[in-house]
């Protein structure tokens, strides 16, 4: 079911961890052409791409709070009931992840710390598609809620009730009918009815992630470079294969070019989930896709628990379940994952939902260098620093010092000139 690789020698483990090719078709000529019609034309192109692209005619770009209150109102009270539950958990473990400044007195007299400012005004994209993403609105509109920003910008084609209850219920101050590549441009250029924000976040196409690094490069933050989901899992004697299969399938039925990556220490334990993937895949509305995306995959059979860490680092997984004998301690030698699940008990599914932690993750082996969105992701940090007179006394001469051999002299003068007005 899943491609499997048989001790691999260590020196292939940089090319087993590469991930399937994205098609490198550049979109850049489509993309820039929706910018500089939504720049012209603001409200009115987005009003025209929606029909040429979507075949789907809207008037005002902008949700009415009346709309968005009755699509609300159709959520089922235990999905209401299930989300509340999911936010109190997300809000919490966000909100402990607060900035405490400290006031640092490096030399005496000389005061330096950092204080957390809020990114103002942020973007915040849900596809549409079979899948309607409302979990994602709670893991971008909580933070950006509590790290205070103003504006909170949500733009999305999809209509499920869902997505409108939980916008309300995360404080989203502007919801867009509008989606793909032109939503993106709306929110970095700005039109009538949509602000220009200085950060967007959130998953989509190859249009949508096209249009953010387009977006980016003309100097607008995104929250990071995107690529397929994946998730690998670490698998010892404690692990139960109908665990691993449902783990790895829950990541499978995301998209085909999703990824499952298994690495095992026995060989009879990677046949048993191969047996168990079967069965399950089986009983899936998304089975076709999950099936395909296996194919992508890889089950990999190391020697021991130290190889197996030193795949798994050049991995570097967007999720990493481990479920195997004392995974805390597994988890210490883990230096390049974007979330990890531990034990037998923490399925995937608990952090792309409910349990806190956030699921707006680095794929593509991107967690060597980025870590997953959290509350720090919606805000700046503004350093300050504050010198006395006799501070400047003890550490003027350095400054002076070094900006003369910089041969910049009007450095050294903004220095010597208040040591030498002293009164
Ligand atoms: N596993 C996805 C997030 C998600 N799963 C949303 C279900 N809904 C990427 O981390
Ligand atoms: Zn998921």
């Amino acid at each position: 079911m899943i491609p499997f690789i048989k001790y691999p020698s260590v020196d292939t483990f940089v090319q087993i961890c590469q991930r399937p090719s994205l098609d490198a078709q550049s979109l850049d000529q489509i993309i820039e052409g929706i910018f500089t019609q939504v720049e012209t034309q603001q409200d009115q192109a987005l009003r025209d791409l929606t029909l040429k692209f979507e075949k789907r005619e809207i008037q005002d770009i902008l949700y009415s709070q009346q709309e968005i209150s009755e699509l609300a109102d159709q959520v089922p009270a235990s999905l209401k009931k299930a989300i509340q539950q999911a936010y109190a958990n997300i809000h919490t473990f966000h909100e402990s992840q607060q900035f405490v400044t400290q006031k640092i007195e490096t030399s005496p007299g000389v005061v330096c710390w950092q204080k957390a400012s809020p990114i103002e005004k942020v973007g915040i994209y849900i596809p549409g598609g079979t899948a309607p993403l409302f979990s994602t609105i709670l893991m971008l509109a909580i933070p950006a809620q509590i790290a205070g920003c103003k504006e909170i910008v949500l733009c999305t084609p999809a209509v499920h009730p869902a997505i409108f209850y939980t916008a309300q219920l995360c404080g989203v101050t502007k919801m867009a009918k509008v989606g793909g590549a032109q939503a993106i441009a709306a929110m970095a250029l700005g039109t009538e009815s949509i602000p220009k924000v200085y950060k967007i976040f959130g998953p989509g196409n190859q249009y949508v992630t096209a249009a953010k690094m387009y977006a980016n490069h003309k100097g607008i933050a995104i929250d990071m470079p995107a690529g397929p989901s994946e998730v690998a899992v670490y698998a010892d004697k404690i692990a139960n294969p109908a665990y691993v299969a449902a783990d790895l399938l829950s990541q499978a039925e995301h998209g085909v070019d999703s990824q499952v990556f298994l690495v095992a220490l026995e060989e009879t334990f990677i046949e048993k989930t191969q047996e168990e993937l079967e069965k399950q895949v089986q009983l899936l509305d998304r089975k076709d896709l999950a099936l395909q995306a296996l194919t992508n995959s890889k089950a990999i059979l190391v020697k021991d628990r130290q190889e197996a860490i030193q795949l798994l680092n050049e991995y570097a997984a967007e999720h990493l379940i481990l479920a195997c004998d004392q995974p805390e301690e597994f988890a210490d030698h883990i230096v390049n994952a974007g979330s990890i699940f531990l034990g037998n008990f923490t399925p995937e599914a608990a952090g792309d939902y409910a349990s806190g932690t956030n699921h707006t993750l680095p794929t593509n082996g991107f967690a060597k260098a980025y870590s997953g969105v959290n509350l720090a992701s919606f805000q700046k940090k503004i350093t300050l620093q504050s010198i006395s007179q006799a501070g400047l006394e003890v550490l003027g001469q350095s400054i002076i010092d070094m900006a003369e051999a910089e041969s910049l002299q009007a450095h050294a003068n903004a220095v010597a000139i208040r040591l030498n007005t002293r009164s």
